[in-house]
């Protein structure tokens, strides 16, 4: 009986390995593993064995069953492979997909620049609520009770006394409310305004706006730190102006001019012929609003500003219709990549 397992083993290898797809394979099967099959056969044989050799005989067949049932699985493995449709195969030599990368927008990209620019200079960035109360919106700051701004065709009222800010100063107040001084934050955010909707102006705007609070804090300094601000964003080439203006939280108040850096101030159309671009309003905080959040106005003195961020980055990117940045179409806001 060792002979015929020796030779059922060796003739199953062989058939085993020459079969060349799954349906000649299936037939070694048929003739050595299957329950009439060779091997079966072998183990039918067992009780013609006498009772002292019988069990090493069991043991012998049970490993030449397992020995031909693991090449008959390692073969099967290799010919399901081979039959595997053609496209679920890997072609290595492929380039790899290319990542979609994403991009800051571009009033994020502007913002983040100021920020740093005035973080260098030892400001603090500040932030606060975007539904504001009538109170740190207007009247700690000064407006008076019949000021245009107040009215509805200006501000987004939700009740009487509660409203969708409109600049971001009601943040310097609330920062001055809970801080002694000296204090010097900007604060950046979206501000909303009830404008007819146009290619220059949109009902919500972003807006950086400063404060700096000390001892003896002239309008010089203002001047000084502007002037670096300017230099730093816009290039150090540019000229600069302050012309006076009027706002209800500042005395005395200014606008800030510098050279139009599309035509180094030849004229253009972007500068309306001018060679100026007006790119922020400022001025040293009025008295009144010092005496709303409780500091001496003969103590300390302060100033302010305040930009418009769209504008700013219509000027620098060329954008020429604000409602683009508020779309978020991807075509637009890939070219800020
Ligand atoms: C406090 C005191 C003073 C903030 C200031 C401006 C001048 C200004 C405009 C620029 C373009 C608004 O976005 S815009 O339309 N802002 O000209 N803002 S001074 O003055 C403050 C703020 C807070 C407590």
């Amino acid at each position: 009986m060792i002979d015929q397992i020796e030779q059922i083993r060796r003739a199953a290898a062989t058939e085993i390995e020459a079969a060349s797809d799954l349906q000649a394979l299936d037939i070694t099967r048929v003739k050595y593993l299957a329950r009439k099959g060779a091997i079966a056969n072998l183990f039918d044989n067992l009780k013609t064995i006498s009772a002292t050799d019988r069990p090493a005989m069991g043991k012998a067949l049970n490993e030449l069953r397992q020995s031909v049932q693991s090449l008959f699985d390692q073969k099967k493995a290799s010919l399901d492979l081979a039959a595997m449709p053609q496209q679920t195969s890997y072609d290595l030599t492929l380039p790899g997909r290319m990542r979609w990368i994403g991009s800051k927008h571009p009033i994020t990209q502007t913002i983040d620049e100021i920020k740093r620019i005035f973080i260098g200079m030892g400001f603090q960035v500040a932030t606060g609520p975007e539904i504001e109360d009538d109170y740190h919106n207007f009247e700690a700051l000064n407006f008076p009770p019949d000021h245009p701004a107040r009215d509805m065709q200006d501000t987004f009222f939700i009740t009487d006394k509660i409203l969708l800010r409109t600049h971001t100063s009601p943040v310097q107040i609330r920062v001055m409310e809970n801080q002694k001084p000296p204090v010097r934050v900007i604060i950046p955010g979206r501000v909303y305004r009830n404008e007819a909707i146009s290619a220059r102006s949109y009902c919500l705007f972003h807006q950086v706006e400063g404060l700096y609070v000390d001892k003896g804090v002239t309008f010089s300094e203002l001047k000084g730190t502007l002037l670096t601000f300017a230099r730093q964003f816009y290039g150090s080439s540019i000229k600069y102006r302050f012309r006076p203006s009027f706002f209800p939280f500042t005395e005395p108040s200014a606008e800030m001019d510098i050279t139009c850096y599309l035509c180094s101030g030849k004229g253009c159309r972007v500068c309306k012929q001018t060679g100026w671009l007006e790119i922020l309003g400022c001025g040293m905080v009025h008295p009144n609003v010092f005496k709303n959040v409780n500091y001496d106005p003969e103590e300390v003195t302060g100033y302010a500003f305040g930009m418009g961020i769209e504008r700013i980055t219509m000027l620098r990117y060329g954008v020429d219709d604000i409602r683009t940045l508020f779309e978020n179409d991807t075509r637009f806001l890939k070219q800020f990549r």
